[in-house]
């Protein structure tokens, strides 16, 4: 069983701080680190410990703030260093804690090191990001990139961007506005770490660190496979840049000269790796890197080889990444975060359940049930907990404001303006997968704007039609019915989690329900025997679930479908309604 630390049992949640909430007076549309603070008292009572946001740092905003300018600065969109003080001390008053978003993958083109480096081969700076001759030129004399890697933000654009003084090619893995740096050249991760002990210093409690495991490309940048196909001029590069060859040596140094001096969270983003050898050298207890990563097995589970894109996927399968997960960790002595959605990823409830008026409700307390019970630390991302959905598909494409969205419309333009069923699948794609989902604003109250900004004031991004029925305060308040609504769920759910973190954080894991296609089933248990069934519904339809023999309930404490106890059979066959998930205790 692993050892119990207060950033183990903590409840992390993700704010989205263009979308959280604005302050009042403030006519931007929107959200500020003042509207935040603002909110404490609402985080406090839902039972969270870690507001992580992202980022809020100096920033042109190419890629909602994901494209950083200046990492001692804040941008003005979101207030002031002095907001910020207040946030610390405002969260440190409640026995809260701030995690940074750390974005050191890339910088922004307009941070000064990257101003610097451009324009010259001889810039002093020159080798703090990475530049290339070009591959050859074409007959118009057009310089070709050095190799085939493809934008991730845009898989029909090169990785590679030329600058017309200099003449070479730098490598901007995500837009051409965040250009990756060098982290060859050791004044490049001097400088971050100094950015790193600025944050400490100033009071935060550690960092989620954006694409953390795209730090070290592999030397010479072989070309990718061609995998996009026909129509496709660059492809993934990722297996020349995700964990790279000297990625543990990075991390290790980071940790090493700045998280070893603090007592901190952090949590490595690392899209595009499964591999348990690669992982646990990150977050194996004795690995001096990182306190945990986000795995992106489960929200990719519909990614071929590009995010903007579908593959089938059933409840099996991601079951199967759930439980390989929590086994690996325990069996490896790891640790690992819990999280089905973040800014990046659609809504849960729509994703993995029914969204529909009349199950949306079970649905997002079915994941809330399933999540509070996992194994590793929770991170909750704004609106999941009121059970926010996807936009509609009734939306007008102009909605839609994420770059990545709109470099996917533009490519659907350009490649299939005449295909009537290309672009349909194309715009099925944004409805099911954009990013823009997870960012619509949030929804506080049944008033103008949600809530979310000042009456008259236009949002940056269109608020859901729905905010008047789904909203904060409402599900606080509850109503009649004999249920309890998705928040005073999770509420709940969370003061039992942390009663019993024994069990649900650090206790033991066993599925028993690997062979049934809809029905999730897992005993957890403490290191002192306590023992608890979790029985989850992922269907529409009705189920019996067949008890092994040995498996006896005491009783069962509770479900998403009623208030109280929930009354079933406690041996042998328990029948499940659509979407309903029970907890009993063995
Ligand atoms: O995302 C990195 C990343 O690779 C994904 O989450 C991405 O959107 C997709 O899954 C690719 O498969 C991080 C940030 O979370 C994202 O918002 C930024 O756009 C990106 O890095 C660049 O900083």
């Amino acid at each position: 069983y692993p050892d119990p630390q207060w950033w183990k049992e903590a409840v992390v949640y993700q704010i989205y701080p263009a979308s959280f909430q604005s302050h009042p007076g403030s006519t931007s549309g929107w959200g500020s680190i003042k509207g935040i603070t603002l909110r404490l008292d609402y985080l406090k009572s839902l039972g969270i410990d870690v507001v992580w946001s992202s980022p809020i740092c100096q920033s042109p905003q190419a890629d909602m703030g994901y494209d950083i300018s200046d990492y001692k600065q804040i941008d003005p969109h979101y207030g002031t260093l002095n907001d910020v003080d207040e946030l610390l001390g405002e969260l440190n008053k409640r026995g809260m804690k701030l995690m940074m978003d750390l974005v050191v993958n890339h910088t922004s083109n307009q941070h000064p090191w990257f101003l610097e480096s451009c324009g010259s081969r001889q810039s002093p700076k020159r080798d703090w990001y990475i530049w290339q001759k070009p591959r050859s030129f074409r007959s118009d004399g057009t310089p070709e990139p050095p190799n085939n890697w493809a934008q991730i933000l845009g898989e029909a654009n090169s990785a590679w961007n030329y600058d017309e003084k200099s003449k070479e090619f730098y490598l901007a893995l995500f837009t051409p506005e965040q250009p990756d740096l060098n982290w060859e050249n050791a004044d490049v991760r001097a400088a971050i770490w100094d950015v790193m002990h600025f944050w400490m210093k100033r009071g935060a409690a550690g960092f989620r660190m954006d694409v953390i495991n795209l730090i070290s490309k592999v030397p010479g940048y072989p070309d990718a496979e061609e995998t996009l196909g026909p129509g496709h001029k660059y492809h993934p590069g990722l297996k020349y840049f995700v964990n790279g060859p000297r990625l543990h040596e990075y991390l290790r140094e980071i940790h090493r000269e700045v998280l070893s001096k603090y007592d901190t969270i952090t949590v490595g983003e690392m899209p595009g790796v499964s591999d348990e050898t690669e992982i646990l050298m990150t977050v194996g207890s004795n690995s001096g890197e990182l306190r945990m990563i986000f795995i992106f097995d489960l929200v990719d589970i519909d990614k071929p080889n590009v995010r903007m894109a579908l593959k089938p996927w059933d409840v099996k399968e991601m079951k199967g990444i759930i439980t390989r997960w929590q086994r690996v960790m325990i069996e490896n002595n790891g640790w690992n975060s819990v999280f089905i959605e973040n800014h990046d990823n659609p809504r849960s409830v729509s994703r993995y359940t029914d969204d529909s008026d009349e199950w949306r409700f079970k649905g997002a307390k079915l994941l809330a049930l399933m999540q509070i019970t996992l194994g590793g630390t929770l991170f909750i991302y704004q609106g999941e907990e009121i059970g926010i959905r996807n936009a509609p598909s009734t939306w007008p494409i102009e909605e839609f404001k994420d770059i990545e969205t709109i470099n996917y419309w533009k490519k659907c333009n350009d490649l299939y303006a005449d295909d009537e069923d290309q672009m349909a699948l194309g715009r099925k794609i944004i409805d099911m997968k954009a990013r823009d989902h997870a960012r619509t604003p949030m929804q506080w109250a049944p008033v103008e704007n949600a809530g979310f900004c000042d009456p008259g004031v236009k949002p940056w991004m269109r608020v859901m039609d729905d905010f008047k029925t789904i909203n904060v305060e409402r599900q606080v308040k509850g109503n009649d019915t004999d249920e309890l609504s998705v928040w005073q769920f999770w509420q709940t759910a969370l003061l039992y989690r942390k009663e019993h973190a024994d069990v649900f954080v650090y206790g033991d894991f066993q599925e028993l329900s690997t062979q049934d296609p809809k029905t999730y089933v897992y005993h957890r248990e403490s290191q002192n025997g306590e023992r608890w069934l979790v029985v989850l519904n992922f269907s529409r339809n009705e189920v019996e679930w067949i008890m092994p023999e040995d498996v006896e309930i005491d009783f069962w404490l509770c479900g998403n479908y009623t208030k109280g106890h929930v009354e079933k059979p406690t041996r042998h066959v328990v029948s499940l309604q659509a979407w309903e998930g029970i907890l009993g205790r063995c």
